[in-house]
């Protein structure tokens, strides 16, 4: 694992509240979860060696340049409507090839949870990116303790589907709900996480509260927000991009400058924020993170398997 240097608060932080937060982070131990915690507070979580040292966005640019089709096709549709979502109660329904299935309250699956802080780099399938500083914790410590059987070999993601709340689901376009997946051993990188906050709060709604994916060698749309649904599957799951446009999206949709879009170049990409002039950015193989992932592709055709 390459181990890069963590930026404290101070550095990732655009608020000026930072020191009230670096007091919690100190305080409250190693083994962290939010039970212990008034509803309210900020969520402690301890740093990640898997955190790159890029400068993440800010909240502001996290927060506002969102895709989440379900609130709208426009970047700032999510952050105008999102905000009609209920998110709690949540509960998360896991289930298929496991041992321990089962209807899940979110302060259940937060319950023991190791809360870390896991700053990483985000590519879209579009070109662009950022860099994100998420809370959240490995998705292989919540499905361990769900017990995978052993003809498990895929994980299916399900997003809430209700119209009354999201606008783009009562529009057509795409065959809600939205769904994503992943092959089991993906899974269970310790890369893969469950977020359930940025900046060290809860996550806003335009990002997919309360409980997103994040797989961050992966183009975004892997990343599939507001998670009501996860199942242990023995074939490939159908994926909503994949669905739509087969020719243009794979099941594996890992970041690859060398196989490029139909439509466009993903040799390179454009950094939110970076003004008007600034220069595009290579993209790197697995959006920088090989070291920890390639093994997982050995001996495969990544451009057939795009
Ligand atoms: N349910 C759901 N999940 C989703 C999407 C979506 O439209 N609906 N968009 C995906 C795409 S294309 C991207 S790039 C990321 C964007 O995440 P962000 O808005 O938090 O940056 O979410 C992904 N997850
Ligand atoms: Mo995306």
């Amino acid at each position: 694992m390459r181990k890069t240097k963590n930026l404290n608060w101070a550095d990732v932080t655009p608020r000026a509240d930072w020191i009230n937060r670096r007091a919690l982070i100190a305080g409250a131990g190693a083994a962290l979860g939010l039970g212990a915690l008034p509803a309210a507070a900020r969520i402690a979580a301890v740093p990640s060696a898997y955190s790159t040292d890029a400068t993440p966005n800010t909240l502001k640019e996290i927060t506002s340049y969102n895709n989440f089709y379900e609130f709208g096709w426009d970047k700032s549709d999510p952050a105008k409507y999102a905000g009609q979502m209920t998110t709690d109660p949540w509960s998360v329904e896991i289930g298929g090839l496991v041992e321990r299935p089962g209807s899940y309250g979110l302060d259940d699956i937060l319950r023991n949870a190791t809360l870390e802080e896991r700053i990483y780099r985000f590519r879209c399938v579009e070109a662009w990116s950022m860099v994100i500083p998420w809370i959240g914790f490995t998705l292989a410590s919540l499905l361990d303790r769900a017990g995978v059987q052993p003809g498990a070999k895929y994980v299916a993601f399900e997003t809430l589907h209700r119209p009354g709340e999201m606008p783009g689901q009562r529009a057509g376009g795409i065959d809600w709900p939205y769904v994503e997946g992943l092959r089991l051993d993906e899974a269970m990188n310790p890369l893969t996480i469950l977020a359930t906050g940025l900046y060290g709060e809860a996550l806003p709604n335009q990002n997919g509260a309360p409980i997103r994916l994040v797989v961050p060698w992966k183009y975004g749309f892997k990343s599939i927000k507001s998670i009501v649904k996860i199942t242990l599957t023995e074939a490939e799951p159908r994926t909503t991009w994949k669905a739509l446009q087969p020719r243009e999206y794979g099941f594996y949709a890992n970041v690859n400058p060398e196989v490029d879009h139909p439509r466009w170049s993903q040799a390179s990409e454009r950094k939110i924020g970076g003004g008007l002039f600034a220069a595009r950015e290579p993209t790197l193989m697995f959006n920088g993170y090989a070291y920890q992932v390639a093994g997982l592709y050995a001996g495969m055709d990544l451009a057939k398997n795009y």
